[in-house]
């Protein structure tokens, strides 16, 4: 089954029309990658250098996005204001996600938050949420509160589409990899402790350098991916509204758990755009233990 086929018959109206636009452009950033990999002079909204593709993938998805009237306004990770349109749905985006990982071919990533209420918001208000993988495959892996469910990129004679690759895609029951980002000297050390832990139980470590990339190994070999809590950045590295919140609703819906070591992320009030947070998400089991050994430890 095509995806334009499965979103006709799944997904409300304007959901489908915004996730076929990001399928779309997703294709056009995906041939874009090697050719825009220098950085411009501007900063993102973080402090981050922006590299050529960082910026165009952002207007390449903000345009196709407000094109569909679907949106009631576009924010992003890469953009200082959000961009307001006529329609009912917030999305919060990051275009591309590991653009630091470009020069050394690693797989990249988009995520997507779709939200019913104006942003920012708590992830209790998505109503669905997609993640793009540039890899080995260009995949489109979404949901919209009723499964998890995946796409490929099929070159066609006439034009490239997405077809059905897994339906109702859920965590394996045995976790298998585990990755961590940051430098085990920078982690607290209940995360270290809990680390270290993971080997006993079986876990092996697999670590990319892309959100994205790394938790979709998680989704299909179970176990977990964490930007955790540092002794100097104790609110980690990625985004709430972006990047985890998104992630973390295709991971419920898979059947797993993420936290900030405390509570559930889908829990967390974001007060501004780009708050960032802790994030450990992946195989329930793993993570309810993880955040029992952090809160422990904590005051
Ligand atoms: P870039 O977009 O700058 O490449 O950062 C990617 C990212 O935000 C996220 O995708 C990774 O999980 C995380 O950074 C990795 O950060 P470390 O290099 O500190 O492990």
């Amino acid at each position: 089954m095509k995806l334009d086929e499965f979103l006709r018959l799944n997904a409300p109206d304007e959901l489908g029309a915004l996730a076929m636009a990001v399928a779309k452009s997703s294709l056009t950033v995906w041939e874009s990658i090697p050719f825009k990999s220098g950085m411009v002079a501007g900063v993102n909204p973080s402090g981050e250098r922006q590299k050529a593709i960082d910026v165009f993938s952002n207007d390449e998805f903000a345009e196709a996005l407000a094109a569909t009237g679907a949106a009631k306004e576009i924010a992003s990770e890469e953009m200082e204001e959000p961009v307001k349109a006529k329609g009912s749905i917030s999305v919060a985006m990051d275009p591309l996600d590991g653009s630091s990982n470009v020069e050394t071919n690693n797989p990249l990533g988009s995520i997507f938050g779709f939200y019913s209420r104006s942003l920012p918001a708590s992830g209790r208000s998505l109503v669905g949420a997609l993640y793009v993988t540039y890899g080995s495959m260009v995949t489109v892996t979404l949901s919209f509160g009723k499964g998890v469910h995946r796409f490929v990129a099929v070159r066609g004679p006439a034009e490239t589409s997405f077809e059905l690759m897994g339906v109702n895609i859920r965590l394996p029951e045995r976790p298998e990899v585990y990755g961590v980002g940051g430098s085990r000297r920078e982690w607290v050390p209940a995360v270290r402790d809990f680390v270290d832990s993971l080997e006993g139980r079986g876990l092996r470590v697999r670590y990319c350098g892309t959100f994205v990339g790394d938790y979709n190994q998680v989704l299909s070999r179970g176990g977990m991916f964490a930007y955790p809590e540092l002794v100097n950045r104790p609110q980690g590295k990625l985004r709430l509204l972006y990047e985890t919140a998104p992630m973390a609703y295709i991971n419920e819906q898979a059947g797993g758990y993420a936290s900030d070591g405390k509570r559930n992320i889908l829990d967390i009030e974001p007060k501004t755009l780009p708050e960032p947070s802790p994030a450990y998400i992946g195989s329930a089991d793993v993570v309810r233990d993880l955040e029992k050994a952090v809160s422990a430890t904590s005051g």
